[in-house]
């Protein structure tokens, strides 16, 4: 493959798509000599397979507000590839969505469910709607809409989606429930689900308990212990809330978390009362981290600021795409960091990555890190179709199970000559070769 020539071609039918280009970028470029040692691949141009998606739909999703006016909002699925698997992947409520966006991130979900172990194909959809300042009548409105466009091109064995940044356990009840009325069927169609419906125990907090017990994996492999170390976070959503937790169970302090008004430094770490409080902050719909500090004496708000800013040993993005920069990057090098493990999607930017590799520093992405609520996702299918429902215990050791594996397989395709682990290339060649070959063995399609 010649990556520059395959990115010249994508950028062309794609123009302007920066997010969706600069993902597509980053595993082209570290899988590229394993790639070039498989002349069966090139000869079935996999690669300029692999990075289009399969097909997309695109929907109107019109609904009532409070006031009685009508809304006009766009709905999006990408199905990107079900080499391995039914397409799988989260719904994105949020106005950034867009086509470059909902595109990068079903990409990158082909190879992070291709690392989960589990039969899992890459997809992704959303909708510009902004859940922000929205009544829960208006969410439910509008989660019944988008699903009745939704639910043709979906099915258990077909399409399952679940959430993503501004879709809980709350838009998958409503979306649930109107798939459920128009299919005449109770399937395991959406996972994320309620426990009374189809959920699967630890699936609220299975992203952010995966990313420690893999950034746990990655500090044991380099010789340390996770208990003691001081953490940052940015982000107060479902993933920030189940990597405090975990983190805070095994003796880690919490000292920070964020969002788009600012960074909350918690000087003594996170305490339980305040990582129960972040589901009351993240349900309030006003997207806003500053009402923490107003709450627990001794915490501090400083508007304007990142996470980043924060002295820390390990840096843990949980919150959005490119939210941590190469200046950010630069800041915490400066401050003594040791350790990023990437738990948002594509949440360091070239440069970030760069920078840390750079450093020598430990690094990890996020396809890797954050596994393990998609992981878990499978797991709800799993169980779905049994009619069976698990143990928290027995999920939760499944989840210990397969991010062990994704670490394996981090290292077995990362480990370097001088023994460092380059996590990035890991992940993206253990993905990319898996799914590569299912390619290959069903013919060209
Ligand atoms: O980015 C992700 O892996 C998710 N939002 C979860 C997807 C899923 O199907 O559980």
């Amino acid at each position: 493959m010649d990556v520059n020539k395959l990115m010249a071609e994508l950028e062309r039918r794609h123009p302007g798509e920066s997010e969706y280009l600069q993902a597509v970028r980053e595993v082209l470029t570290t899988v590229e000599e394993t790639y070039n040692r498989h002349p069966e691949f090139e000869a079935n141009k996999i690669a300029e397979r692999i990075v289009e998606p399969d097909r997309s739909f695109t929907f109107k999703v019109v609904w009532v507000d409070d006031r009685g006016c009508v809304q006009v909002n766009t709905g999006y699925r990408f199905q990107f590839n079900n080499a391995i698997g039914p397409y799988k992947g989260g719904l994105r409520f949020h106005p950034s969505v867009n086509p470059s966006i909902l595109k990068f991130l079903g990409f990158e979900q082909i190879f992070k469910n291709a690392l989960t172990t589990l039969p899992m194909g890459g997809a992704k959809g959303g909708s510009d709607f902004n859940p922000k300042g929205k009544s829960d009548a208006e969410v439910m409105r509008f989660c019944q809409a988008f699903m009745v466009e939704l639910w043709r091109y979906i099915g258990p064995e077909t399409d399952v989606p679940a959430g993503d940044i501004g879709v809980g356990g709350r838009e998958i009840g409503y979306l649930y429930g109107m798939y459920r009325k128009l299919a005449r069927e109770n399937t395991g169609v959406l996972t994320g689900k309620g426990m009374t419906y189809g959920g699967s125990l630890i699936r609220p907090e299975a992203t952010g308990f995966g990313a420690v017990y893999f950034l746990r994996q990655m500090l044991e492999t380099a010789g340390m212990e996770i208990e003691g170390k001081v953490i940052a976070i940015s982000g107060f959503g479902n993933v920030a809330w189940g990597a405090s937790k975990k983190a805070t169970e095994l003796g880690a302090k919490v000292i920070a978390i964020s969002g788009p008004d600012g960074v909350v430094t918690i000087p003594n770490g996170m305490n339980e009362e305040m990582i129960d409080y972040m589901l009351e902050l993240r349900a309030s719909n006003r997207n806003i981290v500053a009402p923490f500090a107003e709450k627990f004496a001794g915490t501090t708000f400083t508007p304007g600021k990142k996470a980043w800013s924060v002295k820390c040993d390990i840096a843990l993005p949980c919150a959005f795409q490119n939210e941590l920069n190469g200046d950010d990057a630069a800041e915490l090098l400066k401050n003594g960091t040791w350790c990023c493990a990437e738990v948002s999607n594509m949440g360091c930017t070239p440069e970030a990555i760069h920078a840390f590799q750079k450093a020598g520093i430990l690094f990890a992405p996020g396809k890797a890190v954050n596994a393990g609520g998609v992981a878990t996702s499978g797991l709800e299918m799993t169980q779905n179709c049994m009619h069976i429902s698990w143990s928290g215990k027995e999920v939760d050791e499944k989840l210990h199970f397969i991010m062990a594996s994704i670490h394996d397989a981090c290292v077995k395709f990362g480990k370097q000559k001088d023994g460092h682990i380059d996590y990035v290339k890991g992940a993206n060649i253990a993905g990319f070769m898996k799914v590569a070959q299912a390619m290959l063995e069903q013919g060209v399609l």
